[in-house]
């Protein structure tokens, strides 16, 4: 460790002024010898590539020690496999882990640039659809800060998320295209690149050995990116493969001018990490996506196998050197390729090969929505796969053989690996689970409902396997770059260590009631909505006025989301004020954003809604200075960084049992939003912790919806009892808010009046009542910022380095490292 702290020393032993000088001359160096360019002719963003290039060098060198000293004391390492990283832009967030703003701020004013403005056109890298996605990415910054040595293993999309536009209100889905100025971040490894198998055959070669010819090959080449944890203490590797073909050019084809077929083989291979499927909790069932799954597993599988071989010269000790992490269900696939290059590669028997998987292994899960848990057709798996499929089949038999003997009434066939009610498909869920020793959920009710509900049989053959590690945040992301104002206070009142120690703000809470606090805590907010409100001008094109209240929903559009139920109440909202225009209604605006999976119809709809709601709200002159609504485009990380702290009131309001953590929720929580929501995922530990008294909760509860979902009332009798609703629905539905086209809601309202599984009409009263609580409380502004101080205080729990510690001791093993213990 002690190379780590000299460096650390030596980064400090500069005179601030030598600092800055020795930046802008790296500036200068990469500008001029990197990218060719002399200052005179620089653009904004060859300054922002200098920029990136010179922050790297002192990101490598925290990183290579890290690398070093976990490589020389053979130290356990985690394999955190994710078919998605969402990370957003790293320029700033690396240089405040570096402890670099200030003088790279300085160096780059010195040369005639503004840092904050050419950190805004770095490219959001959206290798990821939401939650889950973003989850990894935290934690890949955790690991860092707390000294976890790891490795994040996923696919470097040529295009990431789409593009949202907004065109007449309706959602267009426009190509991303992060990598069109290159990535300066990462670096190529032609030298680690691995051979991809797909079809072909199988030949016996032993008992449990096997020979398997793919019929198709395509090469993974690696690309890492170093993550640099807070105070550059360590440093995680972010490695992402890309397909590469065997053969870019046929010259067969080519010399007989059959230029297409001359690339054929070519665009097929590297169709593979071409794009990223937009599809969030839903499986999108394409063989493509089947393909990219177990290309991104088996190239990281064969590189750990390959690296521990040479690092420990046998795999017998796999376990004890390596934590694989699976990311829900995309990287299953790894129980078998383990199996596979354990058996056939490396000549274990069946036994010993199942103990070192199972012992390796562990395996998240994110929803018990039914329709998202992935599952692949028994065909294409064999076509696709024969020898995983093989080994499928081998798992399952020895498993239902042994629950069998073990207890002969257990319900076979909910267990197996293999569905056969639906014509025959492989349950991914399954097979990770009997593959791993570990298996978890992301919050206190998700996994307790796992035990009930999907894994209820499994659960009964491993009692013991399901746990619990609530879902975390990055509080350098989240707090310290996105809230310097909030960061400032804070530093002031809890000491300037709360950005080493996120467990400190809650000092905070003793100042609640503390009126300069208070008005300090107004005086950021304000500032924080004004920036919004400039964005939110130049987006949406309606003014907003900071002073009034910001009501915030952003997250993937979803019917169990429930953004209908937001805006159905906004209507309600709205025709209220019209009828009393005088009574105290807290003025709002509703800042809604986004994306709807491109083939979700009702999601698309949702929006549209939003939308035209929004233009009839903002041109009505006698709501003006009481409600707006906008919808603002492309939500991504950054538009989230911009959004959150500027948030007083935080949506949350899922139909409850159903959104299995949440990760939103603890950002606006941290950044003092009060909560608006229903007893489901993270927010109900959010409630214990902040106290009752300060988070707004409504709504039928989980076991209350699954009596609801049992016994459905009629949608007509419940809006008969529901003052308000059926104006509402009929409006909507009779094209109020859509004149061009008056049936344009008529199908979106028809399905809450004919089933309204996501219970929207049900919760609606107990909604609109909550809301007139946050009126009430809205006007008492002290008991606002009360509340609000309350919030960041308790919520220091919900960091990621509290999830990442709980992970290293309970799941995966591993001593957290000396940044964690400094
Ligand atoms: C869950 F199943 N999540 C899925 C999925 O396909 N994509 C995804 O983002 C989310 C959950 O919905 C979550 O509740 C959770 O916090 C997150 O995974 C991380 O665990 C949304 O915030």
């Amino acid at each position: 460790m002690n190379d780590l702290s000299d460096k650390r020393t030596a980064a400090v032993h500069f005179e601030p002024d030598d600092q800055v000088d020795r930046l802008k001359s790296e500036i200068l160096r990469k500008l001029t010898y990197s990218l060719g360019k002399a200052p005179a002719a620089a653009q904004a963003h060859d300054w922002l590539t200098a920029g990136i290039l010179a922050t790297r060098d002192h990101a490598i060198d925290v990183w290579q020690a890290s690398t070093k000293e976990s490589y020389a004391t053979g130290r356990k390492r985690v394999y955190y496999l994710s078919l998605e990283f969402l990370i957003g832009r790293s320029l700033a967030d690396t240089l405040n882990n570096l402890g670099l703003t200030e003088p790279m701020t300085r160096a780059m004013r010195e040369l005639g640039v503004d840092l904050p403005e050419i950190e805004t056109i770095e490219p959001d890298a959206a290798l990821g659809n939401g939650g889950l996605g973003r989850l990894a990415a935290c934690y890949m910054e955790a690991m860092a800060s707390t000294g976890v040595p790891a490795l994040g293993y996923g696919i470097r999309y040529d295009h990431g998320l789409f593009k949202q536009g907004i065109e007449n209100g309706r959602q267009i889905e426009r190509p991303e295209d992060w990598l069109s100025f290159r990535n300066p971040w990462e670096f190529e490894r032609r030298e680690a690149s691995y051979r991809i198998g797909f079809g072909g055959s199988v030949a016996a070669s032993g008992p449990d050995q096997v020979v398997w010819t793919p019929e198709e090959t395509v090469f993974a080449v690696a690309y890492d990116t170093p993550v640099v944890g807070w105070r550059g203490r360590d440093s995680t590797t972010l490695r992402l493969w890309r397909a590469r073909a065997m053969h870019p050019l046929s010259l067969d084809a080519f010399n007989k001018g059959d230029l297409v077929g001359a690339v054929a083989e070519r665009n097929r291979a590297e169709a593979i990490s071409k794009v990223l499927y937009p599809n969030d909790s839903t499986p999108a069932g394409q063989e493509l996506r089947l393909r990219q799954e177990f290309f991104f597993t088996s190239a990281s599988l064969q590189d750990l196998v390959h690296r521990h071989h040479r690092q420990f010269g046998s795999l017998d000790n796999l376990a004890e050197k390596a934590a694989i992490q699976l990311n829900d269900t995309h990287p299953s696939l790894a129980v078998a390729e383990l199996m596979r290059l354990l058996l056939d590669e490396h000549k274990f028997n069946w036994e010993k090969a199942w103990e070192i998987t199972n012992a390796t292994i562990s395996y998240t899960n994110h929803t018990l929505l039914p329709e998202a848990l992935e599952t692949w057709p028994v065909a294409l798996v064999e076509r696709l796969l024969p020898r995983h499929m093989q080994i499928i089949f081998g798992i399952n038999a020895r498993f239902l053989d042994a629950v069998r003997r073990r207890s002969p009434d257990a319900d076979l066939a909910s267990l197996s690996l293999i569905d056969e009610h639906h014509g025959r498909r492989v349950r991914m869920a399954n097979l990770a689970f009997v593959g791993s020793h570990t298996v978890n959920g992301v919050s206190a009710l998700h996994s307790n409902l796992m035990k009930e509900t999907v894994f209820a049989q499994l659960h009964r053959a491993f009692p013991e396997r399901i746990t619990n590690v609530t879902n975390g945040i990055t509080p350098r992301r989240w707090l310290l770059n996105a809230n310097p104002g909030l960061t400032r206070l804070l530093q002031e009142v809890c000491g300037e260590a709360v950005a080493d120690d996120i467990g400190l703000v809650r000092q905070f809470g003793a100042h609640a009631d503390d009126r300069a606090v208070q008005e300090r805590l107004a005086a950021i907010r304000r500032d924080n909505k004004l920036r919004l409100a400039k964005v939110i001008q130049q987006d949406c094109g309606v003014v907003v006025d900071p002073e009034v209240l910001f009501d915030v929903q952003i997250k993937r559009v979803h019917e169990y989301k429930r953004q209908l139920l937001n805006i159905l109440e906004t209507i309600a909202l709205y025709n209220a004020i019209r009828s009393e225009p005088y009574r105290d209604w807290a003025p709002r605006v509703k800042v809604f954003a986004g994306k709807a999976a491109s083939n979700y119809t009702t999601a698309k709809s949702i929006i549209n809604l939003i939308n035209d709601v929004a233009a009839v709200v903002n041109n009505d002159i006698t709501t003006r200075d009481r409600l707006k609504v906008v919808f603002l485009p492309n939500y991504n990380v950054s538009l989230a960084e911009l959004i959150i702290p500027a948030a007083d009131l935080s949506e949350q309001i899922s139909t409850a049992g159903m959104e299995a953590s949440g990760t939103g929720n603890m950002k606006f929580a941290l950044n003092g939003a009060i909560t608006i929501g229903t007893l489901d995922g993270a927010n109900i530990e959010i409630g214990e912790r902040v106290g009752a008294d300060n988070i707004v909760i409504f709504g039928l509860t989980a076991d209350e919806v699954e009596i609801a979902k049992r016994n459905p009332r009629p949608s007509a009798e419940v809006i008969r009892a529901t003052p308000h609703l059926e104006g509402v629905l009929d409006a909507v539905a009779g094209g109020a808010y859509s004149p061009g086209e008056r049936d344009r809601y008529a199908q979106l309202v028809e399905g809450l009046r004919l089933n309204d599984w996501f219970l929207v009409l049900r919760d609606f009263e107990s909604y609109h009542q909550a809301q007139r609580r946050v009126d009430a409380l809205w006007a008492d502004r002290a008991r606002w910022w009360q509340m609000s101080v309350a919030n960041t205080a308790h919520c220091a729990w919900f960091s990621a380095d509290r999830a990442i510690g709980e992970y290293a001791e309970r799941i995966w093993h591993v001593p957290a490292g000396q940044a964690a213990r400094a």
